[in-house]
Order: structure tokens, then C-alpha cells, then sequence
């Protein structure tokens, strides 16, 4: 599992920074589990990939490992999203959209394949989880989970997003997604138990 901690509760002025708290509060995998994010280390350095933003069946996957993970949750959509400077136009807005607090009404699939960057996530409490996603990490957020990304200092990361059917990739932004659908089947779920 990635590393992953407490970020501060106030306003976040430097997205990229690792921004933990002092002294630091990591958060464990039970905590992460229990929130319903999900969690494989692959090889992304093993098997090539195809070419960036070019939608493509997972099945044509030449690794074992996804493509067992793809059969047992019907993953059948797939493109790569190169997050850098150079190959994303509009570079720094786009890195302020990724990072405005939101939901789904599906889950969010990543597989990060080079390079390193930031899910936040809301705890139970509503503080705010970082969590350090690098090569090899394959995660999901489940449907009606707040949550942003940033980039790192690197700024570089290159990720495979996966999705089963026709990808959705809306955001419904806080606090107007509190009386979404997906947000009530999340609180039901994951944070009414006691
Ligand atoms: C997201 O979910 O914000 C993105 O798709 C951004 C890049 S994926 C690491
Ligand atoms: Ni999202």
C-alpha cells in the first residue's frame, strides 16, 4: 500500500507539497480499507502499454495480474492520461480542476504507470487523507467518496484509467454533491456504521 497521512484542516496553499502534518499522523491500510478504496501492486515496468489517450480494451492487457483484476471486476474500458507540462494543454488549470473536492457516481480507477502524485481523501472524521500513489500502484475510490488529485513536485505522472461500460469521468463538486444519489449510497455504506 502507499504511504498515506493527515494532511492540516486548513486551507491548502500548496497543493504539491507533501503537506503533513508536524509532527506527522500516518494513516494505516485498515483506515483506507475501511473507507473502501482497494489497493494491488502491479509491475507497470514489466509490459508495455499503448499510446497515451488512445481509449483500449483492457483485454488486449499483456499482464496476467490486470487482467485478472480486469475479469473480476469488469473493467472493460481503458486509456492513459500523461499528467506533465508538456502533454497536458493548460497544464496549471488543469492541475486546479483535478484538485477541487468531488465525487462520482462510479468508481475511480488508477494504475499509475510512471511517475508519482496525490489522492486526498475524506476519513470518517472529514479530515483530509493523502495518500502518495507511485509506478506499480493500482487503486480505486469507490462511488460517492470525496476526494481531489494533485500532482507532486515532480509534476509528472502517468497513469491508466479504467472503467466498466462507457467512462464518466464528471465531477459533482462539494457541497452541492451532498444530495447526490452516490454521496447517500457512500454515507450509507461506509460511514453510518458505528
Ligand atoms: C483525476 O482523477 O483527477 C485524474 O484523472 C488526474 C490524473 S490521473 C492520476
Ligand atoms: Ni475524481
Amino acid at each position: 500500500w502507499p504511504e498515506a497521512w493527515l494532511m492540516p484542516n486548513d486551507e491548502c496553499v500548496d497543493q504539491k507539497a507533501p503537506n503533513k502534518l508536524e509532527p506527522n499522523v500516518p494513516v494505516t491500510v485498515e483506515e483506507l480499507k475501511a473507507l473502501g478504496i482497494c489497493y494491488w501492486k502491479l509491475d507497470a515496468t514489466a509490459y508495455t502499454y499503448p499510446a497515451l489517450a488512445v481509449p483500449w480494451d483492457p483485454k488486449d492487457s499483456v499482464d496476467p495480474v490486470l487482467s485478472k483484476i480486469r475479469d473480476d471486476r469488469g473493467y472493460s474500458y481503458a486509456d492513459i492520461i500523461t499528467v506533465h507540462p508538456d502533454t497536458l494543454p493548460e497544464y496549471e488549470t488543469k492541475v486546479k480542476s483535478f484538485f477541487e473536492e468531488h465525487i462520482h457516481d462510479a468508481e475511480e480507477i488508477r494504475f499509475i504507470l510512471g511517475g508519482s502524485g496525490y489522492f486526498d481523501v475524506r476519513n470518517k472524521k472529514d479530515e483530509w487523507v493523502r495518500i502518495h500513489v507511485k509506478a506499480g500502484d493500482l487503486m480505486t475510490l469507490p462511488e460517492g467518496i470525496y476526494h481531489r488529485f494533485s500532482v507532486d513536485d515532480t509534476d509528472m505522472i502517468h497513469a491508466m484509467r479504467l472503467f466498466v461500460g462507457q467512462p464518466v469521468w464528471t465531477p459533482f463538486n462539494r457541497p452541492s454533491a451532498d444530495v447526490h444519489e452516490s454521496r447517500k449510497k457512500y454515507i450509507e455504506e461506509y460511514l453510518e456504521e458505528e
